[in-house]
């Protein structure tokens, strides 16, 4: 495969398209207990023997708390028009509840204002994944009341910073804060349940639509949506078996949570495959999460197939595959973005999340991560397709700026068009970075003789 030549695929997409590149918080700050900041559920979790494959956490992580300068000049380097960040919930408010911490909340104003300074767009997160510890203790997503936490955390962020910020994502991802955290302990809090994995899903959800009403009731002026990972789930076989296996994988993992956003139900079949494990629900739940939303985020990464006996190995697939094992899959996204646009009538969608992780080598300064480039080049021309077919675009950021704390597989996955050398901090813009802002300039290039052409007329 070859990268697609830069200013042809720009040409295929509108001028008013965002660019950006996106990171979150406890991936990338550091700085776990500096200036006041509880705990989180992830620092708890990445204490727990084996649950961090390299046995590390996120207490410097890529110290991006007190570089945070020099990452912003980086960005702003790039020429993207956006940045995607996370606010850390336990760095403004550490016990989930209550007091504000002002040094946290002051992080994340300069960080903001450091942004605009550089002329980039804030999108703003307020949960991927870190909850407060001290909510944990009560029961945390599982909890009804942590909904309600949620929405006060939300509306206190949005006060201090809101007037400012383009975008605010609720919750990133809660099929993997749910699924992943809940039922296969793989992640924080690492509890084993799928009982409590629904009901924290349904809380998640709930919080989300409650949270858009409190902000927008406060005047809130950013644009409001969710982030979720979805991928098309595909049979591995015309079985029946397994048809029937990708359509049940399908319901929990995409229509669980595209049905109560743009329908107002959770799927029967889903439900019924759950029975005893299904979600308590109150009057007006289903409602509030069917507020309606500004933007839609997806999360692409690969698509999956499912057999009903479990045996479809993706290492048959004849695709290139990640350094996760993913399948390099760049027309899936394609179809999925169809798909959500068939199905729903969805807002505005941003592709929030794309990108690979590879072995990489610095080598005399440089990294030639070729494969990452051409899978960023090959999914942005998977969106380009989306566009041409009518579904409505509106934006796509690179995962991630910066190599950083890949969850459970800690600090040896990197997903960086950014290089970190962890030891000694120095970022080194690898060969993905210096194509993807190639690409952005030849936008420019397009950009200035229109700009002359509109001041003339
Ligand atoms: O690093 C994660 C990110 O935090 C959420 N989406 C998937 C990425 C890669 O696994």
């Amino acid at each position: 495969m070859t990268s697609p030549d830069h200013s042809s695929l720009q040409q295929r997409f509108p001028r008013d398209f965002v660019w950006g590149v996106a990171t979150s918080a406890f991936q990338i700050e550091g700085a776990a207990a500096a200036d006041g900041k509880g705990p989180s559920i992830w620092d708890t979790f990445c204490r727990r023997s084996g649950a961090i494959a390299d046995a590390s956490d996120g207490s410097v992580a890529c110290d991006h708390y007190h570089r945070w300068r020099d990452d912003l000049d980086l960005i702003a380097d790039l020429g993207v028009d956006a940045y995607r960040f996370s606010v850390s919930w336990p760095r403004v408010q550490p016990a989930g509840q209550g007091a504000w911490n002002e040094r946290g909340l002051a992080f994340y104003d300069r960080l903001v204002d450091g942004l605009l300074e550089r002329g980039i767009r804030p999108y703003l997160t307020l949960n991927h994944w870190d909850l407060p510890q001290a909510l944990q203790d009560r029961g945390g997503w599982a909890q009804r009341d942590t909904v309600h936490r949620f929405v006060d955390y939300a509306q206190g962020v949005a006060r201090r910073v809101g007037d400012r910020v383009a975008a605010i994502t609720t919750h990133n991802e809660p099929w993997v804060v749910a699924v992943l955290g809940h039922e296969t302990g793989l992640f924080a809090p690492g509890l084993h349940s799928r009982a409590t994995a629904m009901q924290a899903a349904h809380h998640l959800l709930l919080s989300h639509g409650l949270a858009l009403q409190a902000l927008r009731a406060q005047g809130c002026r950013s644009r409001l949506g969710i982030v979720l990972n979805l991928s098309p789930i595909g049979p591995a076989t015309a079985r029946e078996d397994d048809v029937a296996q990708a359509r049940l994988e399908d319901g929990r993992s995409v229509r669980w949570y595209m049905d109560p956003l743009f329908k107002g139900t959770y799927p029967q079949d889903v439900l019924e495959h759950l029975g005893a494990d299904a979600p308590t629900l109150e009057a007006d739940d289903l409602r509030h999460i069917a507020t309606p939303m500004d933007f839609l985020g997806v999360n692409y990464y690969t698509r999956s197939v499912v057999s009903a006996s479990g045996a479809w190995d993706v290492k048959t697939s004849g695709k290139a595959l990640t350094d996760m094992g993913w399948e390099v899959y760049p027309e899936g996204l394609t179809e999925l973005l169809l798909r959500l646009h068939r199905d729903y009538r969805v807002p505005p969608m941003y592709v929030k999340e794309n990108g690979a992780a590879f072995k990489d080598s610095l080598v005399d300064g440089r990294v030639h991560d070729r494969e990452r480039t051409e899978y960023i080049a090959h999914h942005i021309a998977a969106v380009a397709d989306a566009l041409a077919q009518g579904v409505p675009m509106a934006g796509y950021m690179v995962w991630s700026l910066l190599d950083n704390f890949e969850w459970a597989s800690g600090y040896d996955k990197r997903f960086g068009i950014v290089h970190v050398d962890y030891a000694t901090q120095r970022r080194t813009l690898k060969d993905s970075a210096r194509w993807y802002r190639d690409f952005l300039r030849t936008r420019q290039a397009r950009a200035e003789p229109s700009a002359a052409a509109g001041a003339g007329a």
